[in-house]
C-alpha cells in the first residue's frame, strides 16, 4: 500500500486486536503491528493497549524517533492518518504527584473539598545547590518520570550509599598556596574539557522534559563539558550529534545487543559521526528491579505478561523494563575484542565495574580505561559505592603499571559515578586518583526543570563550588588535588546522619499503602 494514501480514522479504529489485525498511529501515520505484536521489546500489551488508537504520547518518550521505521517493513505503513477522524480515546488525567509530597490543603469552610494549593516553581536563580534541582523536580516532574529516574534498586541501600560515602571522606586543607587563579579544567585523554564533569548516559529523557536528550547536548555544547550520549535516549543519536557545536566532545553509551550486527552498525555510526569513546555498560546483564518504577507506573491497570512470544518476562513494570529486553546477558570478556576492533579509532571504556580484578582485566584486554559504576544504585543492591573502591583500583592498576603517579595519569583512565552533588565529591575522587567523575541524575533533574537552562545553571553552581573549593583546599589545579589531601580512614566505618535521601527521596512502601 502507498505509504501516502490518507487513512480515515475509522479504519484505524476497526483494526483494534489480534483477530482484526492491530493498527497504531504515531506522528500521524498509521501502521499495521500486528506481526510486530510478538517481536516488541516492549511487550505485545502495551501495543495492544493502543490498538486502534494514537499511541504517540506513549511512545514518544520511550522510542527515539526512528524506531518504527528501524524496525517494520516500509509496507506495514499503511498512510497517512486524515486529521481529527479518529474516535477519541476516554481522556487520561495526568497522574498525581507522590502522595508524601502532596502539599498542605488550605482549609475553607465554604467547601468540603479544599482545593491543593498550588506549588510555584522557584526562579532558576534560586537553585543555590544540585540538591536543589531534585527538590524541585520531585514537585513537578509527573510520577512517572519521577519514579522512573529516582528510583534504586531493591532496598534502595546501594543507591544512598552511593552519596553517603561521600560523607565519610574528609579533605587535609594545605594553607598558604598561591591560590589567586584556580583552574580546573582538564582532559580526558587528549580531549579536553572545562571541569572534571561530564553528563553521563540516562535512558528515557523526554519522561523529564518535551525536548529530551538534546537540552543536554546543547547545555554541554554552551558550558564545555563532555556528554555521553544513551543507547536508550529518547532523541535520536543523529539528533544528539547534530545539536553539538563544533569540535564538541561527545561519548556513546553502548548496550550490547544480543543481534551483534546491530550492536556494530551502531559503532560503525558513531564512529562515523565523530564519537571519541564507547563507554560499554557491563553492569546491567538484566535489568535491576526498581520496585518504585515498577509498582507505580501501571498502578491501578491490570496485572500484564507477555502471552505469546519468546520469553516470559513481565514488561509492564516500570519503564525500564519495558524496554530493555535486547541487551545481551551472554555478553563476557571474549567478546571485547570483536567489539575493540569494530570500535577502532575510538576510545573504550568499560562502565559498571565494581572492583579492583575487573579494572585489572579491562586494562589487560587493552581497554582505556574504566567507569566504576554500580548504576546509580540501580542494578546490584549492595553493590559498593564507587568511591569506597576506588583506592584498591588506583592501587592495582598503579602496582601493574597501567597507571603511572598520580600527577602524570597514564592513558588508562578511571572514571567513577554516582551520588556525586558537591564539587567537594569530584575534588575528592580526583584526590584518589579518578580522571573525572559522572553525573546522572542531578542532570536530567535540571532538564526536567528548567530546561537546557536548568543543566546550564547546574554546571555553572559546579563551577562556582570548585573554585571555591579549591581554594580552601589549597589547589590551584587539578594536579594539586593529591592522595594526601584526603583522609580516607573513615570511609568504612560508619558516618554522618545522611542528609539529601530524607529531604529528596520518599521511603519505598509496600503495596496498597500510601505515603504520607
Ligand atoms: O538505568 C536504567 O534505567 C537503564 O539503564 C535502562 C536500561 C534499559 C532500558 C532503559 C533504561
Amino acid at each position: 500500500m502507498p505509504a501516502d494514501k490518507q487513512v480515515d480514522g475509522k479504519d484505524v479504529a476497526e483494526h483494534n486486536s489480534r483477530d482484526k489485525g492491530v493498527w497504531i498511529v504515531v506522528h500521524g501515520k498509521v501502521w499495521d503491528v500486528t506481526d510486530f505484536l510478538d517481536e516488541h521489546p516492549g511487550g505485545a500489551e502495551i501495543i495492544l493497549k493502543y490498538a486502534g488508537m494514537d499511541a504517540t504520547e506513549e511512545y514518544e518518550p520511550i522510542h527515539p524517533p526512528d524506531a518504527i521505521s528501524d524496525n517494520l517493513d516500509p509496507d506495514k505503513n499503511i498512510g497517512t492518518l486524515i486529521p481529527n477522524t479518529l474516535p477519541k480515546p476516554a481522556v487520561v488525567s495526568p497522574p498525581p504527584p507522590p502522595a508524601s509530597i502532596a502539599v498542605p490543603q488550605k482549609s475553607t469552610s465554604a467547601s468540603a473539598q479544599p482545593e491543593p494549593e498550588e506549588y510555584v516553581k522557584p526562579d532558576i536563580e534560586e537553585m543555590l545547590s544540585l540538591h536543589d534541582f531534585e527538590a524541585v523536580a520531585r514537585r513537578i516532574m509527573n510520577r512517572r518520570g519521577w519514579n522512573y529516574y529516582s528510583s534504586g534498586a531493591d532496598d534502595e541501600i546501594t543507591m544512598r550509599e552511593n552519596h553517603n560515602a561521600y560523607h565519610r571522606v574528609w579533605f587535609r586543607p594545605r594553607i598558604l598556596r598561591n591560590v589567586k587563579t584556580v583552574d580546573f579544567s582538564t582532559k580526558f585523554w587528549d580531549f579536553p574539557t572545562s571541569m572534571p564533569v561530564y553528563i553521563t548516559a540516562t535512558a528515557l529523557g523526554k519522561l523529564g522534559h518535551p525536548e529530551g536528550e538534546v537540552a543536554l547536548t546543547r547545555a554541554a555544547g554552551k558550558e564545555d563539558i563532555i556528554q555521553m550520549i544513551p543507547t536508550l535516549a529518547s532523541c535520536s543519536f543523529d539528533e544528539m550529534v547534530d545539536a553539538s557545536v563544533p569540535g564538541q566532545v561527545q561519548f556513546l553509551q553502548l548496550y550490547v545487543n544480543s543481534d551483534r550486527a546491530r550492536t556494530k552498525k551502531i559503532i560503525a555510526h558513531a564512529k562515523e559521526r565523530g564519537v571519541k569513546a564507547l563507554f560499554i555498560t557491563v553492569d546491567a546483564p538484566q535489568l535491576g528491579r526498581r520496585e518504585k518504577d515498577m509498582r507505580t507506573k501501571f498502578e491501578g491497570a491490570a496485572a500484564s505478561h507477555q502471552e505469546k512470544g519468546k520469553d516470559t518476562v513481565r514488561r509492564d513494570q516500570g519503564a525500564a523494563r519495558a524496554i530493555s529486553s535486547f541487551i545481551d546477558p551472554s555478553l563476557n570478556w571474549a567478546d571485547l575484542a570483536e567489539l575493540k576492533e569494530a570500535a577502532q579509532g575510538m576510545k573504550v571504556v568499560l562502565k559498571g565495574v565494581q572492583c579492583w580484578e575487573d579494572a585489572v582485566m579491562a586494562a589487560e584486554a587493552g581497554c582505556d580505561g574504566v567507569v566504576l559504576s554500580n548504576h546509580g544504585g540501580r542494578q546490584l543492591d549492595f553493590a559498593p559505592s564507587p568511591i569506597a573502591i576506588l583506592p584498591s583500583v588506583v592501587a592495582a592498576l598503579q602496582q601493574r603499571g597501567f597507571m603511572t603517579p598520580h600527577a602524570t595519569r597514564g592513558k588508562f583512565e578511571i572514571f567513577i559515578d554516582g551520588g556525586v552533588r558537591r564539587a567537594t565529591d569530584v575534588l575528592k575522587a580526583i584526590a584518589l586518583g579518578a580522571t573525572a567523575v559522572g553525573i546522572g541524575r542531578p542532570m536530567i533533574y535540571a532538564m526536567s526543570t528548567y530546561g537546557e537552562e536548568g543543566v546550564r545553571k547546574l554546571v555553572q553552581i559546579l563551577r562556582d563550588e570548585f573554585e571555591m573549593n579549591m581554594r580552601l583546599i589549597g589547589a590551584p589545579t587539578l594536579a594539586d588535588v593529591v592522595p594526601g589531601m584526603v583522609d580516607t580512614r573513615a570511609l568504612f566505618t560508619p558516618g554522618p546522619e545522611p542528609t539529601m535521601y530524607d529531604a529528596n527521596y520518599e521511603r519505598m512502601l509496600p503495596v496498597g499503602v500510601k505515603a504520607n
